[in-house]
């Protein structure tokens, strides 16, 4: 079967230049939607201009210009968003755009963490994260877009060489703040993988209208599996100051917004263990399982690069 023409919208951010390179090394011909809000990013635009060079193609639109999208959208069979959390609600532009096109075989919109069908509960203001996704998601099937969605759980870059530490990309080197009693376990991804297993799934008809859990076995891991990894790699013994639920909680009080989002998410997903605490229904497959020719990277893998 004749490969799909995937555009991508969102294909200079982190997750969506991996989806890009996901995309070529897959051998769909690859579209970017170039925007001309990209004014002076040089990086982006550098970024951009080394995809060309690997043979993607370049489409001018902009999500203020519904024509613009219509014509872009025209061009391929699979549209993947990853755009970033500041413009989530920009999708409901491009929705419209799909929608009119109407040619378009799967849509994924720009999702890739925890699962925002689950976390209605969730504490503010970090719901807000989960609310957009759910009003993007009700936009999509509302106009029977065929879709997929990917909870990818947490970016390793995030959370693992920082041993989950908040503030800091960077292992710590004396002490580490420990979650409760550091026992809850949580799935954490190595970024290409991410896109490997989005790529893989836009053709795929088991895909179709479900969520794809990224949840490879020996990815989910407890924070004191990951503080073990570390020491055992880095020779390294560090302090556990454990952290009781209701003082991190507390620790929201005061700090900027972006912070106050992070220790929500971090709490759901650290002390209610949000990524694992359910089981997949019949909405959803999980990744590994349907893809296990993919050799996903080990988090001791992953860590090695900051020893
Ligand atoms: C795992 O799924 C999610 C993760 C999600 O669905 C929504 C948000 C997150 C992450 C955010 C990714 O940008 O939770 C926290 C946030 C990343 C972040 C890490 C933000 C502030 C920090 O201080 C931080 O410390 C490493």
């Amino acid at each position: 079967m004749e490969k799909s023409k995937v555009l991508v919208v969102g294909g200079t951010g982190y997750i969506g230049r991996r989806i890009v390179r996901a995309s070529l090394a897959h051998g769909h011909r690859t579209f970017i939607l170039t925007r001309p809000e990209i004014g002076l990013n040089i990086d982006k635009l550098q970024l951009l201009l080394s995809f060309k060079a690997q043979g993607a193609r370049l489409v001018e639109a902009s999500m203020e210009d519904h024509r613009s999208l219509v014509a872009a959208v025209k061009q391929v069979d699979v549209v993947v968003s990853a755009i970033s959390g500041l413009h989530f609600l920009l999708q409901l532009k491009l929705v419209e755009a799909i929608k009119e096109a109407g040619n378009i075989k799967r849509f994924l919109p720009s999702e890739f963490g925890i699962d925002p069908a689950r976390m209605a509960q969730a504490l503010e203001p970090g719901r807000v994260t989960f609310d957009e996704k759910m009003e993007i998601r009700r936009a999509i099937e509302g106009a029977n877009i065929p879709h997929t969605y990917v909870s990818a759980n947490c970016f390793a870059a995030f959370f693992v060489p920082n041993l989950s530490q908040m503030r800091t990309l960077l292992p710590p080197k004396e002490k580490v703040h420990v979650y409760g009693d550091g026992s809850v376990k949580v799935i954490f991804m190595d970024e290409d993988d991410v896109a490997t297993y989005t790529i893989k799934s836009i053709d795929d008809p088991r895909a179709l209208n479900k969520t794809i859990y990224l949840r490879p076995a020996e990815n989910i891991l407890s924070q004191n599996e990951l503080i073990a990894k570390w020491e055992k790699l880095s020779g390294k013994v560090l302090e556990r100051i454990p952290i009781p639920s209701d003082e991190f909680l507390a620790s929201m009080e005061g700090t900027d917004i972006t912070n106050q989002m992070a220790v929500g998410h971090f709490h759901h997903i650290f002390y209610e263990g949000c990524s694992t605490n359910f089981d997949i229904g019949e909405d959803g497959e999980e990744a590994s399982l349907l893809y296990p020719e993919v050799q996903y990277t080990r988090m001791e893998e992953y860590m090695k690069r900051y020893l």
